[in-house]
């Protein structure tokens, strides 16, 4: 069965960099631009028959099977509607590599490997293992943006981007399999109810609005029907411990617009 989400018709372009430049900064701007159209794109789009594996209260989460010699890389697109949380608050922790193990269950070990700029850094880590399978690790960088959606009255959108790259720190290890990954964290302000404007927006008219997509190859063989499993169980326990942790660190404090 397959669920067509409804399309949004406004595109945001992103804002300039904020932090300096760097060698990453040119592949930080495509995968920004890359990450946008995956938000954006429809789900009878390109990318075959999405169906929806998960749904529960605002939240769904869909998928579209896909193979390559046997690897499963099903691309996953999923919606979430939290209250009490801005754009810029769920973004904000979702790049923060310093709080990073501590919503993440599942990893193993995880470390700032290079800082790049104040809205990008190079992180490492290691997934719990699974077995039969071996270990995986992934090294990737992280990138925060603003995005504009041009209309002046957009209370706030933002962006992190975590895409895999190769660093010379970190050759491929004996122990564990490198997946390659390409994740988009994309987050609307929506007030709702309204307030009229120059008034101040208490907390709980504060919506966020998540689009997060990902594209995990997991760099070699693992079972497909037990891989598929954990994500169907691990993507929604994600948005749910994520948004949980965020409200958490955010609500005694002012909004972070
Ligand atoms: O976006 C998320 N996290 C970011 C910060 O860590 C980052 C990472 C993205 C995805 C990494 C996925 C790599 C998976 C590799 C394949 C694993 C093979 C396992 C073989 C199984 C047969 O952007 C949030 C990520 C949300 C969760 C992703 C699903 C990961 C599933 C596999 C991990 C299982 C770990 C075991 C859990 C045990 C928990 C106690």
């Amino acid at each position: 069965q397959t669920h067509i989400q409804p399309v949004q018709h406004q595109v945001p372009v992103p804002v300039k960099m904020k932090g300096e430049r760097h060698w990453l900064s040119e592949e930080c701007d495509k995968k920004v631009d890359e990450a946008i159209k995956y938000v954006f794109e429809d789900l009878h789009g390109e990318e075959g028959t999405w169906q929806l594996v998960h749904e529960e209260g605002e939240m769904k989460v869909y998928r579209s099977e896909q193979e390559i010699d046997g690897i499963v890389i099903d691309p996953l697109k999923a919606v979430h509607r939290v209250q009490g949380i801005s754009a810029h608050e769920m973004c904000y922790y979702f790049f923060d590599g310093g709080c990073r193990m501590e919503w993440n269950v599942t990893l193993e070990y995880g470390e700032v490997i290079e800082p790049l700029s104040d809205d990008c850094l190079i992180w490492h880590e290691t997934i719990k293992r699974v077995w039969p399978t071996a270990q995986r690790d992934c090294v990737y960088c992280s990138h925060f943006r603003k995005l504009s959606m041009d209309d002046g009255n957009d209370p706030g959108t933002y962006l992190v981007c975590n895409f895999s790259i190769d660093h010379p720190d970190l050759p491929i290890s004996s122990k564990c399999v490198r997946a390659k990954i390409n994740i988009g964290m994309f987050c609307q302000t929506i007030i709702d109810p309204p307030v009229a404007k120059g008034e101040e927006v208490p907390r709980e008219n504060v919506w966020c609005k998540i689009t997060y997509t990902a594209h995990v190859n997991p760099g070699g063989w693992a079972p497909a029907s037990v891989l598929r499993a954990m994500y169907k169980r691990e993507y929604p326990r994600f948005l749910r411990k994520f948004s949980s942790y965020v409200g958490k660190r955010v609500e005694d404090n002012e909004v972070m617009w």
